[in-house]
């Protein structure tokens, strides 16, 4: 492959975005889609009262699956019945036992939401800041935090492009497109509107748990959604809140033509602020919608609320 031109070379000076859409100030980006009404077209989606958790566990014996680089949870026990026996545990009056324990983590090493100012390009993040602004032991803009506190909630739509194409999980470095999601939305029966949270199931976390590590990781390159500035347009014009997936960062890992590293990352987060939900679990909610034919519900999540953090754990709910 010819050198890799730079971020700002393959999506040119003038790409799409909503920086100052909601305001200098904003740190949630698109999620401002999400009106009462929004979450209303969400609730008016439940049918049958099923409930889904999307994350996945941290601490799998599998092993937990991450970008390379990361780790997963690496937790221990502070309190159990041993240390009581041993005589050093604490002593409680009437004599209560507690476990207790701590853990290690990458707060991006699980099932996730990013910062909208987790990735950026030309020293700047979502809403024209300063990337310095990461500098100082924290986000002091765009963390996760403005995210947590105002929690995701909305109406979801699952596209199930590893069942589309028929396959259990797609291909390392397999792509697809935004026109690929809507024949495969029609091929379900379904719509995506606009203003959906917009779920998108590869395979590619079941093919984790299917494989040894080192099969897993060899050449790592991701399937996923690939960047042409239609389908960033397309993201615009539907007023995509959030994209969630289940890959370890929601697109292949390198455009095909160029080799650029993750151009949705600039495109979508940091230039439209679309929030971006990742190594999400979503077999059983695919199932269940394959089951019956009915591919939207509310979906609705929350990361935690770290301070001036890149990014954190979430266990989605989905109700349909
Ligand atoms: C990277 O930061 C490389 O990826 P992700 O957004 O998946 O955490």
């Amino acid at each position: 492959m010819a050198d890799v031109p730079s971020m700002r070379e393959l999506l040119g000076d003038n790409p799409p975005q909503n920086w100052g859409k909601w305001g200098s100030d904003d740190e949630v980006g698109s999620l401002n889609y999400l009106d009462p009404a929004q979450v209303l077209r969400g609730v008016a989606s439940v049918r049958d009262g099923q409930v889904f958790t999307l994350q996945c566990p941290m601490g799998h014996p599998h092993g937990d699956p991450v970008f390379p680089g990361r780790e997963g949870i690496k937790r221990e026990m502070v309190w159990d019945q041993e240390l009581f026996e041993s005589g050093n545990g604490p002593s409680f009056p009437g004599g209560i036992r507690a476990t207790d324990d701590k853990a290690e983590i990458f707060l991006q090493g699980s099932s996730q939401y990013d910062a909208l100012g987790h990735a950026w390009y030309d020293d700047t993040l979502w809403n024209g800041r300063s990337a310095d602004t990461t500098n100082g032991g924290g986000m002091s803009w765009a963390s996760i935090l403005p995210i947590a506190e105002r929690g995701v909630a909305g109406r979801g739509v699952l596209i199930d492009m590893a069942r589309h194409r028929g396959k259990d999980w797609l291909d390392k470095g397999e792509t697809f497109t935004h026109t690929d999601l809507e024949d495969a939305a029609a091929k379900q029966g379904t719509t995506i509107e606009d203003r959906d949270i917009l779920l998108v199931r590869t395979g590619f976390l079941k093919y984790f748990y299917a494989t040894p590590a080192e099969e897993f990781y060899e050449g790592f390159i991701e399937p996923g959604l690939t960047y042409s500035r239609e389908l960033v347009e397309w993201f615009q014009n539907k007023e995509i809140p959030n994209l969630v997936t289940d890959t370890i960062a929601n697109e292949v890992t390198a455009n095909p033509e160029t080799g650029v590293l993750l151009p949705l990352h600039a495109s979508l987060l940091r230039n439209l602020g679309v929030s971006l939900a990742e190594i999400i679990w979503l077999d059983d909610l695919a199932d269940a919608c394959a089951a019956d034919g009915r591919w939207d519900f509310l979906y609705t999540a929350a990361p935690l609320k770290i301070h001036e953090a890149t990014g954190s754990p979430v266990n989605p709910v989905v109700i349909r």
